[in-house]
């Protein structure tokens, strides 16, 4: 058996993206910028001050902002996200989570969260989980998003685990290359097109399966 299970957030647990998405809209159409789904899509998985440059790069009369007026736009972004945020409950638990969830819990696996979102804690807490989770990276302390392997390191070295007998739960091919370079065994949840280099793929979080996973693994 592998000794711990490492979750991303937003795609995999719950669907925060739409909650992202709204409250970036509203901050980008306040500063006239046209920002749509597609766009957001790159935002998946990124951080909050990442996220804004990028946004910012589609006007670019916006990039001599400095960076006290940046902060001050995250911030605002971060506000308008939190109100949406309050409606989060238990019923925002996509599904099969919870199961999986109990089942690791059962055979006294650790469970880590690993996401880049500074309201990770919060929204867990929301969603009724808690109690499942041994340890949630601070994502403040991150200092290389994902791509780079460091989320899910800091979540390894938290337990002092071998990287080869952790697993790493993401939706965003950003996340999967993440867990890759870590040196862990990766679970994708989304399309092949999207996650190919997933060391084992399902389409939906309902096909998440301890045991199927378990088995993939250890093969
Ligand atoms: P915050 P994940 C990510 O969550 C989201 O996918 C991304 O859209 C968001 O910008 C990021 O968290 C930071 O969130 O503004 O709350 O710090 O997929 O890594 O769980
Ligand atoms: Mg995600």
């Amino acid at each position: 058996y592998p000794k711990v299970f490492i979750f991303d957030l937003d795609g995999v647990i719950t669907d925060t993206a739409e909650l992202h998405y709204l409250a970036w809209k509203k901050l980008a159409e306040g500063i006239n910028i046209s920002f749509d789904k597609q766009f957001n899509e790159r935002l998946k998985g990124i951080s909050r001050m990442e996220s804004l440059e990028l946004i910012l790069q589609l006007d670019t009369s916006l990039l001599k902002l400095d960076n006290e007026q940046k902060v001050k736009l995250a911030n605002k972004k971060n506000e308008y996200y939190l109100e949406l945020a309050e409606t989060i409950n238990k019923e925002d638990v996509l599904p099969g989570v919870e199961d999986l969830l109990k089942h690791i819990k059962k055979q006294n696996i650790k469970i880590a969260l690993g996401s880049a979102s500074e309201n990770a804690k919060n929204v867990v807490k929301k969603l009724g989980l808690s109690s499942y989770f041994d340890y949630i990276v601070d994502a403040s302390k991150v200092k290389k998003g994902k791509p780079d392997p460091e989320t899910f390191i800091i979540a390894a070295d938290y337990f002092g685990i071998p990287y080869k007998e952790c697993i790493g739960i993401e939706d965003a091919a950003a996340g999967i290359e993440a867990i890759n370079k870590a040196n862990m065994f990766s679970v994708g949840v989304g399309s092949v097109e999207n996650l190919s280099q997933a060391n084992y793929l399902v389409e939906d979080t309902s096909k998440l399966n301890f045991e199927e996973i378990i088995k993939k693994y250890s093969d």
